[in-house]
């Protein structure tokens, strides 16, 4: 799905701002059909932005069910004749649209945007009334999945199985835009390179028309390839490639009949795994970075480009090359960011928490054993969570490896049947970029499906959950694993997380667990374990900043494993990190 943009044929109109806002603890809105009117009761609620933390209550915080935003929209009195669409860049987790009294969008999953048309109830020059309700609610069959108690005061509550808190609301960019009728619909573009020539691979879809024309331009928008077709090769003699910490962009414009164009940033590069090396244009490349979360105080997962800006610079001054969009698709002004700027991605589905283990551990009390409560609709969310990831983020060369899912129970041989399906269709939506899944603390033996995946990916907490505070043990016993991992696969070897609790200011000489000296410790331990194993080819610590979680005895105000505290000061691990990533392992 492409993305709004400004072109000779297109516009496009914010639609972020004060919105009316109505929390619905007894779900009175769909009854009453509040899309109808002026909603009942209303506050206002900036988008983007989570709402939970906005209006300082407990009742939002800790809300369970649907919100309703509303506002009313002008449409450009110029648009007389156009196709006008409105777009939801995500609406956590589900959402169902009115445009006045016209039911125009529903969409699950809240980290993929959605469209509607909405030309033939909409009169240029003239306001309507667009109204929302959005559902945070995760379910067995959801993508990340939960479960709803309803408690004997009739309150809900949500448990679920992740690690960070359950942020939701229109969260980033609303837009309506206008195209002319016969429009670009679609672009897919992968890119090769040899010798010194770059092939930029495209295919265009026109609805209502033909692609009259493609035309390549280079940065400074020098013409450097054209042709008339739907699809085909463009060559490019001397290319020059996008680079880790070169974003190199070219812009293919794409003209249907008629008068459309749409412009896409295209960045040439190729990728590639090679015996247990993940090369970039046929170089090594080693990650140096981190799991990271969209999560800010007030803001939660809104997005917001000053924040943004910042996390971008704290990673340049660290030395980081790249990071996994952990553990949803984050926002698309992130991947355009890391495009021009040259940082490598990992591009994650929100499935997170398909684990018994782990919802034991975060849930305490009776959680299902997971394989049993999720089932085919669960499968079915996790199929769709993974193609509208390629849909969306596919032409992004900053993207170089799909990640399907956060710790899933890879134990198990349900775990094996669950994902086989979606491997295949990962594979049959991309066949241009490896795909992984992040894998639970498991030796390699006790693994049932890691065979089916490019690149093995470890989530390691030894020092932290294992043998915590020996940090000897930790060392010896991880750098065993890894060896184990390589003579077994023969794959590179991502640590997708790695990392330590610290609680800023906390100190201490013996350096003991939530200090920051541990913290410290424990990433120089695994790095000089790293550095041992000739497979390991990147290291992603465990987290950029700390974030928020929902509420449980072992995170104290969130989790602390960030090497920046939530509002971005280093601790000191942040300065080791800095030394080692631009000093010792720089390249
Ligand atoms: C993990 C999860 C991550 C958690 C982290 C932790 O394995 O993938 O979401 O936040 O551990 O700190 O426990």
């Amino acid at each position: 799905m492409l993305r709004p943009q400004e072109t000779p044929s297109r516009e496009r109109v914010s639609l972020n701002g004060l919105w009316a806002f109505a929390l619905d603890p007894g779900d009175r809105g769909r009854a009453e059909e509040w899309w109808r009117g002026p909603l009942p009761d209303a506050s206002e609620m900036p988008v983007p932005a989570s709402f939970n933390d906005v209006p300082a209550t407990r009742d939002a915080h800790d809300h369970v069910g649907d919100v309703w935003y509303q506002r009313q929209v002008r449409v450009p009195a110029g648009w007389e004749g156009r196709r006008v669409v409105l777009r939801f860049d995500a609406a956590a987790h589900r959402a169902v649209v009115w445009w006045n009294d016209v039911e125009v969008a529903r969409h699950e999953g809240g980290y993929t945007p959605f469209e509607c048309d909405v030309t033939s109830l909409v009169r240029p020059g003239e306001a309507g009334r667009v109204t929302v309700v959005v559902d945070n609610r995760l379910t067995p069959a959801s993508i990340p999945p939960g479960i709803v108690d309803v408690l004997p005061d009739g309150r809900r509550r949500q448990r679920y199985f992740h690690d960070f808190f359950n942020y939701a609301g229109l969260h980033r960019a609303v837009w309506l835009y206008a195209t002319p009728h016969t429009y670009v619909e679609d672009i897919t573009v992968t890119t090769s390179v040899h010798g010194t020539s770059g092939q930029v691979h495209y295919r265009a879809s026109v609805a209502g028309g033909e692609v009259a024309e493609v035309v390549l331009r280079d940065a400074e928008g020098v013409e450097r390839a054209r042709a008339a077709t739907a699809s085909g090769t463009l060559d490019v003699p001397d290319a020059s490639l996008w680079q880790p910490g070169h974003g190199y962009l070219y812009r293919l414009e794409v003209r249907a009949e008629g008068s459309d164009s749409y412009e896409l940033p295209v960045g040439i590069r190729s990728v590639a795994v090679d015996g247990d090396r993940f090369l970039i244009n046929g170089e090594p490349f080693y990650f140096r970075g981190f799991g990271k979360h969209e999560d800010n105080p007030v803001r939660g997962k809104g997005h917001d480009d000053v924040l943004m800006v910042h996390d971008f610079a704290l990673l340049e001054w660290i030395g980081a090359n790249s990071f996994r969009t952990s553990h949803y698709p984050y926002a698309e002004e992130v991947l355009e960011y890391a495009d021009r700027h040259g940082i490598v991605v990992i591009d994650e589905t929100p499935a997170v928490g398909l684990n018994f283990e782990i919802a034991h551990t975060l849930v305490p009390g009776d959680p299902p054993h997971i394989f049993a409560a999720i089932d085919d609709a669960t499968q079915a969310a996790h199929l769709r969570a993974i193609e509208e990831l390629v849909a969306r983020d596919k032409n992004h060369p900053s993207v170089v490896m799909w990640s399907i899912a956060n710790e899933p129970d890879s134990a198990r041989p349900e775990c094996r049947t669950y994902f086989e399906p979606l491997v295949h269709a990962a594979r049959a939506a991309d066949t241009s970029r490896p795909i992984c899944f992040a894998q639970v603390q498991l030796p390699p033996a006790q693994d049932v499906m890691s065979d089916l995946f490019d690149v093995i990916c470890l989530n390691r907490y030894n020092g932290w959950y294992i043998d915590t505070g020996d940090l000897v043990t930790a060392e010896r016993e991880l750098e065993a694993e890894l060896h184990e991992w390589a003579r077994l696969h023969g794959k590179p070897i991502i640590i997708t997380e790695y990392g330590a609790d610290a609680i800023p200011g906390v100190h201490s000489v013996s350096a003991g667990p939530w200090t920051e000296e541990y913290q410290v410790e424990l990433l120089e331990a695994f790095h000089r374990a790293f550095d041992r194993v000739e497979s390991v080819v990147g290291e992603h610590v465990w987290n950029f900043a700390d974030f928020a979680t929902g509420y449980g005895v072992n995170r104290v105000d969130g989790n602390k494993k960030g090497v920046f505290t939530r509002d971005r000061r280093p601790k000191a691990a942040a300065h080791a990190l800095r030394r080692r990533w631009t000093e010792e392992k720089a390249v």
